[in-house]
């Protein structure tokens, strides 16, 4: 591979558009429909939960932006010198901006399914930090990954960061395969900083999951628009409507989109019938106690060496490391 120079690289590894026609078909004929929450971010899916992360119910974006300005300087002396960072779901790189002024690592790899947010936002942190090599990768980092060779950087440490409680919307199961696979890629010596919505009040969060504005509901009727657009399925999008809710059983925020009406679509060579009453699942977001989160990661093998919370004990960032 060229060797990349401070500067700006991007590799494109998305799968093709055939495992999104793959994926569609398989969550609507399950006895549950469901869709996977990735495919949520088209560019207008992008725009939307921009405008999410600025609702004032959405406490989330705020608490942890604000957590990283008062303590990114602890972190990033916790962390220590010429690290690679490695951030899964760079979206807009609103917090990473902040841990890599503060971190100063030698290069930083954003992985983002968004092609053109992740351009932007690689173009962007090329420009603001001059002596940081940034190698962009467009990839569904929910899948194993191969990333381009970093060894050139000589990096002291890969540290892999996944701000925003991204984690959240794996289910319990996926986060803790997801988080074993995350150890891999970070390697001996590594670690790996996460951003973690705590456990809180229902109220809080049902606001938090269906602002006043309808932000929130014109995020989760998108997809069905793009899967109209790019799947030609033909849902009557106006006759659903979104529900979230906090579900205190299962400790998680589930977003569904709930048909009005009884459709029959066709997606592919798939007949799709939905009832009326009937719902898509189309996301959770599971909330975790420190404790909680804490066993989740040592279970996945790494070791928790600290976290941070903002005053208001909302959200946490947990600092997890892997033994040499
Ligand atoms: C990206 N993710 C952490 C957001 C969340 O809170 O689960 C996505 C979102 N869904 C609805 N609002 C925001």
């Amino acid at each position: 591979m060229a060797r990349i120079s401070p500067g700006f690289a991007f590799y494109d590894r998305l799968p093709d558009a055939g495992s999104f026609l793959h994926d569609v078909v398989c969550g609507l004929s399950r006895p549950r429909k469901e869709l996977p929450p990735k495919y949520f971010y088209d560019e207008r899916g992008s725009a939307l939960f921009e405008a999410i992360c600025e609702a004032p119910e959405y406490y989330l974006t705020r608490a942890e932006t604000s957590l990283m300005t008062a303590r990114a300087g602890e972190m990033a002396r916790r962390l220590g010198p010429r690290c690679a960072v490695i951030e899964y779901g760079s979206g807009s790189g609103r917090k990473s901006r902040i841990l890599v002024a503060a971190l100063k690592p030698v290069a930083y790899v954003p992985i983002d399914i968004a092609r053109d947010q992740l351009r932007a936002t690689a173009a962007g942190f090329a420009a603001e930090f001059p002596n940081l090599a940034v190698v962009a990768v467009c990839a569904d980092y929910s899948r194993p990954l191969a990333l381009p060779e970093l060894d050139q950087f000589a990096a002291r440490r890969r540290i892999i960061y996944f701000p925003g409680s991204t984690i959240g919307n794996f289910t319990v199961t996926e986060a803790a395969v997801f988080l074993a696979n995350a150890r891999g890629l970070a390697g001996a010596g590594g670690g790996m900083l996460v951003g973690v919505d705590l456990k809180k009040d229902a109220v809080r969060l049902n606001a938090a999951y269906n602002d006043a504005r309808g932000v929130t509901a014109e995020f989760n009727l998108n997809l069905l628009r793009r899967i109209n657009r790019e799947l030609g399925a033909g849902f009557d999008v106006g006759a659903f409507r979104h529900h979230a809710f906090y579900n205190a059983a299962r400790g998680r925020v589930e977003m569904h989109l709930l048909s009005l009406k009884e459709q029959r679509v066709k997606i592919g060579a798939r007949a799709i019938r939905i009832r009326a009453g009937e719902s898509i699942h189309t996301e959770n977001s599971c909330k975790y106690s420190v404790d909680e989160f804490r066993r989740l990661a040592i279970g996945a093998g790494f070791r928790p060496a600290g976290f941070w919370c903002d005053p208001e004990r909302l959200f946490a960032v947990h600092y997890l490391t892997v033994s040499d």
